[in-house]
């Protein structure tokens, strides 16, 4: 199991070493900053407020906050430190904060000794009224006796610095958060040279960790902080100031430009976008958890070349994929049925009356030799979507949904094939032999091909001209197209010819079996039995 984040964090600021908290104010910031590297996350109160342009003078309500530090906590592995203002009230609004931020996964809270609402440090610092020692001591006791994990941490922020009360002062009152049960004091400051800070710390001398927010005082040398034995330093607000230029200036050429021409190549590409929100687990919980996962990234690719011979007049302007079948084109049927199943990007091959073969959603690609080539030739025309979850069919194929989502089903990494065990005995082309013949009933071993093609005998059945190539499955064919072209046999191979290829390879091939339930369209008889093809 992996260590709490409380444990972390109370390490990252008791160790020896320094440690650096990075601003968050986003679920998104904060993940950039775990990317980078950074052990902890600050959740700023200034940051945060003006993230929603709002100021930092509690305009949030505590239970804004908490709402949205639980979504940084959330997309995060790294412990979050939270800036906690005053504590919004007074020990019982302290309270339930602490028991609050422990449910969402936050680490930590820093509280500040100045009094409800705040005002940001370094704005009208003098006027800013600090709390009471002991009424503030009572509200880190209260919080330490809130948590329920024992390593939550409580930092105490002394703000005499900031409002001018001087050294003593801030030393009096480390010393009492310290025995109040802070686990670290947070001493501040406004000036721009680190003297007044390293003057207390000298005087400090590691009593208990010590955090710093070196924001005025940022050319001091890390090592200065390092030597002084510092337990954290907290860069506190640079992640939302860098974003803050980079919008203004993407925004302003956007505006001058009327375009996005200039902007495009300089801003964060939109892949790194669906990064930082986590695609890529939902991507894997997709294939974990849904029924057809392989639709989510499903395309497909229609063979629709073939000239047609044994129409009469039927075909002579109209190519065998746009004819009716119950009033709808074959191929226009096909791809409605792909996009049940959640198919996007269907790429159709034409050839023979290729301006005929035209339906909605599709992409075209033509074979312009379409009469000296086949099949495989065809699909080698469209190897740029022969990618992971393609479907590749024929175009005069008229089947049953159910073929469909058999396929998608058991479709694995590989080539998945659909045949008909009932053309066992026929003189069906592309006949199966497979690893055994259809039982009929549903078996849970997978069925795997052992040759394909029109001289297969004894077989299993026909393949219906419908297979899947999955992940690996893609390349195979794209290998077997590459060796068949190298070979010289590419312009006149079939399908099978390729998927045999991939087989000789040692590649093992799946079988589906379906008993009917699809036509190929080859003659007028076909073109009858295809209107008995429901859905
Ligand atoms: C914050 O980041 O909100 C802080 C640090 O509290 S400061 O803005 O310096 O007060
Ligand atoms: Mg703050």
């Amino acid at each position: 199991m992996n260590e709490r984040r409380t444990t972390v964090l109370k390490r990252l600021i008791t160790r020896p070493e320094i440690a650096f908290l990075m601003e968050a104010h986003s679920g998104l910031s904060a993940r950039i900053v775990e990317e980078a590297g950074f052990e902890g996350i600050w959740g700023s109160g200034l940051t945060i407020s003006a993230s929603f342009g709002v100021r930092d003078n509690n305009e949030l309500s505590w239970s804004q906050v908490v709402d949205h530090v639980a979504f940084m906590a959330e997309g995060t592995s790294i412990p979050l430190l939270l800036d906690g203002d005053t504590g919004y009230g007074n020990f019982n609004n302290m309270r339930r904060l602490v028991r609050k931020l422990e449910q969402v996964g936050v680490a930590g809270v820093t509280i500040e000794d100045k009094q409800f609402p705040k005002t940001n440090s370094f704005l009208r610092s003098e006027l800013q009224p600090l709390a009471d020692i002991d009424e503030f001591c009572g509200k880190i006791k209260a919080g330490k006796d809130s948590q329920t994990d024992t390593d939550f941490v409580l930092v105490a922020r002394v703000e005499a610095l900031i409002a001018g009360w001087g050294l003593a002062e801030a030393i009096k009152r480390a010393e009492a958060y310290h025995r109040a049960g802070a686990d670290a004091i947070l001493i501040h400051s406004r000036q721009s040279s680190p003297a007044e800070i390293f003057a207390f710390l000298d005087e400090w001398g590691n009593r208990a960790p010590v955090v710093l927010v070196p924001t005025k005082y940022w050319r001091t040398p890390t090592e200065d902080f390092r030597a002084r034995r510092v337990g954290a330093v907290i860069w506190a607000n640079h992640a939302l100031r860098a974003s803050i230029s980079a919008m203004q200036a993407a925004v302003a050429r956007i505006r001058a430009a009327e375009s996005l021409i200039d902007v495009e190549p300089n801003v964060a590409p939109l892949q790194d976008v669906f990064r930082l929100q986590g695609d890529e687990e939902l991507q894997e919980a997709e294939k974990r958890y849904l029924p057809v996962a392989r639709g989510a990234t499903l395309s497909a690719i229609v063979l629709a070349a073939g000239a047609a011979t044994d129409f009469g007049g039927l075909t002579r302007a109209v190519p065998k994929a746009m004819l009716r079948v119950q009033g709808r084109p074959i191929l226009a049927r096909l791809l409605d049925d792909f996009a049940h199943f959640g198919c996007r990007g269907v790429t159709v091959v034409r050839g023979h009356h290729a301006a005929a073969v035209d339906v909605a959603g599709a992409r075209f690609v033509d074979n312009r030799e379409f009469a000296e080539t086949g099949e495989a030739f065809s699909l080698a025309l469209t190897e740029d979507a022969l990618v992971p979850g393609t479907l590749v069919a024929f175009g005069d194929i008229v089947l049953k949904r159910h073929l469909i989502q058999a396929v998608l089903e058991d479709a694995g990494d590989g080539i998945t094939l659909v045949v008909d065990s009932t053309l066992a005995a026929s003189t069906a082309a592309d006949r199966v032999r497979a690893s055994r013949p259809d039982s009929g009933r549903f078996e849970f071993d997978e069925v795997s091909l052992v040759a394909i093609g029109d001289d297969v005998t004894p077989s299993h059945g026909a393949w219906i001209g419908l297979l899947h190539a999955g992940r690996d499955g893609a390349a195979w064919l794209g290998e077997a197209i590459a060796a068949a072209r190298a070979d010289g046999t590419l312009r006149s191979a079939r399908l099978s010819d390729l998927i045999t290829r991939v087989l000789a390879d040692g590649r093992a091939v799946r079988v589906v079996y379906t008993r009917g339930g699809w036509v190929n369209v080859n003659n007028l008889t076909d073109l009858l039995a295809a209107s008995d093809i429901g859905l």
